[in-house]
């Protein structure tokens, strides 16, 4: 498929710029902060322009090196660089102007935070004279941003651009990642100043992901060795922990080595293979039956890389009562804050494992493991025969030899796609897990793509959350990123519409969701589209959007009122689950 042509490129002679940035000796802080991000290793920008930023925006055409993204709304830049931080390790930045191109920035940030994942936010603000006046498109960024940032920092003058910027970079991806705001005022961008080119903090190169936290005394690895040999009904547990120091190998050896099963939690999923002999699935409101009672009945907890958060363990006083708890973590302050510890080892989670594990002798875990095969184990099969999302997942991870990388949005589906779709690489599965942000598949997906070219993306979306941001088609489009956008159509908020089925007696307030028509929608931004409404369609739709060069969308009719089972009621305990639609009962105000 060809790209609509572009007629700003026309319009920019690069070899002009070129000259212009060889030649001045002293330079814009704009193109200060554009050198530094160059320096660093920074190669595409996601954001959108506007008065405050327009310094920035006049230096970008001199760094061609620097992709510049135009997305259609900043919120989509601020998941975009998400997606690209998630998929590539390394942090994503994304830009806006001040006022209400920064405010839209704020549940990107806030997703990235409560995610653990590195994204730097630059943004314009006033000129220093004109701040604190309620001057136009004026707004506090700084401090509406501050709970949901990791560190935030207003740019004072020229000379603290280089270094205010390489600060950043890796505050946000030092220890336990997390989003970084640099807020830069218009008149500052304009000043002059020197472009030292050298990194005077010694640290890091970006993507390094530095170990933080204190030492480990010997004793506590002997404690977690003692434990972990002498256990009758030991789990692992792997949160995103995992995934973000890439301890995939030492995962797997301390499994294989004890015999120990694996539980994934929604943002640990892809850490292990999914079809792995050992691996049993995910816990909490919406894990399988089979996990949950493994838990309940577990005596050691091996937690890697988790925060034990209540979609996790439901009701906390019902939480694994007979558990010993091992908790590997590089935040300090997340051991204990939910789950009492037995063993705390602070640090990256690799590293840990690293350190433990030449001290895991072989075990195995075989009489255990038949007591878990033994669990009910349920499946989906409240959906009646037809269009199904395993049907639809297979065909996707089909069209793909198996091998690509989804990332889903937040609802019923997101618990389909975290439940059944056959993960076999490594961090493939991407989501909002802490904030839920509805929105988030298609921008996120657009980072991911670029992060990962050349390898097969799917954004997968319910009728709600595809609404909140597709018009991100355009920049796709604009920018030729070929992601395959799924848009799982049950005309409701389904996973809204299920509470209030089970808890509200089926008053479906503000759920039933009219939606456009998708494949005219796809015709108009002139990309594929398909309306898939049987199994019969599947395979063609889906193999002809995998062929398809750009972005593509699919929407699938699946059934209206499936839920997703099992489900802990909110506040319940792992050892309530909810196999069927529950006796009519309200939730209290
Ligand atoms: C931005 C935002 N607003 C509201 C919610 C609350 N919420 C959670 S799931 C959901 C329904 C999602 O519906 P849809 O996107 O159609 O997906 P489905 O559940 O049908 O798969 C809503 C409204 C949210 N998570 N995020």
């Amino acid at each position: 498929m060809l790209f609509p042509r572009l007629p700003f490129t026309v319009h920019c002679s690069r070899s002009f710029f070129r000259e212009t940035r060889m030649t001045s000796e002293l330079l814009t802080g704009a193109q200060i902060l554009c050198r530094t991000l160059l320096d660093e290793g920074v190669d595409v920008l996601f954001g959108y322009p506007g008065g405050a930023i327009m310094p920035l925006y006049h230096a970008l055409p001199e760094y061609p090196e620097l992709r510049h993204v135009l997305v259609r709304h900043e919120q989509a830049a601020a998941h975009a660089a998400d997606g690209y931080a998630r998929a590539s390790g390394r942090a994503g930045v994304c830009v806006a102007t001040s006022g209400p191109g920064a405010t839209n920035l704020v549940t990107g940030l806030a997703t990235a935070h409560m995610d653990s994942t590195p994204v730097v936010a630059i943004t314009g603000q006033v000129a220093r004279s004109m701040m604190g006046r309620d001057a136009f498109q004026e707004t506090d960024i700084i401090g509406i941003t501050q709970p949901i940032t990791k560190h935030s920092r207003l740019i004072e003058d020229v000379v603290e651009i280089e270094e205010a910027v390489r600060e950043a970079l890796y505050i946000a991806q030092e220890g336990r990642p997390g989003p970084v705001l640099l807020d830069v005022p218009k008149d500052v961008q304009n000043q002059r100043g020197r472009w030292t080119g050298g990194r005077t903090d010694g640290r890091a190169d970006r993507g390094s992901r530095p170990s933080a936290g204190p030492t480990v005394p010997p004793t506590a690895f002997e404690e977690a060795v003692r434990l972990i040999a002498s256990a009758e009904r030991p789990l692992i547990m792997a949160g995103h922990g995992v995934v973000l120091s890439g301890a995939y190998a030492e995962l797997r050896v301390l499994a294989e080595r004890t015999g120990i099963p694996v539980i994934t939690t929604l943002l640990g999923i892809s850490a292990f293979p999914e079809a792995h002999p050992l691996h049993l699935g995910m816990p909490g409101m919406h894990g399988e039956v089979h996990v949950n009672r493994a838990i309940q009945q577990s005596d050691l907890i091996i937690g890697l890389g988790l925060r034990f958060d209540d979609r996790v363990t439901g009701n906390l006083a019902g939480f694994a009562r007979s558990a010993k708890l091992i908790h590997v973590e590089l935040d300090a302050s997340e051991i204990g804050k939910n789950v009492p510890v037995t063993v705390g080892l602070v640090g990256d989670v690799r590293d840990m494992l690293c350190r433990l594990l030449p001290a895991i002798l072989p075990r195995s875990c075989d009489a255990w493991r038949q007591e878990i095969d033994g669990f009910t184990r349920l499946r989906e099969e409240n959906f009646q025969a037809g269009l199904s999302p395993q049907a639809i997942l297979d065909a996707i991870s089909e069209s793909a030899g198996g091998d690509c990388t989804i990332v889903s949005d937040v609802g019923q589906h997101q618990m389909w796609v975290a439940k059944l779709f056959p993960y076999q690489r490594p961090n493939s599965h991407i989501t909002s897990g802490g904030l839920g942000t509805m929105g988030f598949a298609v921008p996120a997906a657009m980072g991911v793509a670029l992060a990962r070219p050349g390898e097969p993306v799917w954004a997968i979306s319910g009728d709600g959350g595809f609404q909140m941001n597709m018009q991100e088609i355009a920049t796709m489009v604009q920018e030729g990123i070929p992601v395959k956008m799924a848009v799982f159509n049950n005309g409701y908020l389904g996973m809204v519409r299920q509470w209030q089925q089970f808890f509200h007696g089926r008053r479906y307030s503000a759920t039933p969701i009219w939606s456009p028509d998708y494949v005219k929608l796809a015709e108009a931004y002139g990309i594929a589209g398909y309306r898939i409404e049987s199994v019969d369609e599947l395979q063609d739709a889906v193999a002809a959007a995998s062929a398809t060069p750009g972005p593509a969308l699919l929407e699938f009719m699946i059934e209206q009122e499936a839920n997703v089972f099992p489900m802990i009621p909110p506040g319940g305990s792992l050892s309530e689950p909810i196999e069927g639609e529950p006796a009519i009962r309200m939730v209290p105000a």
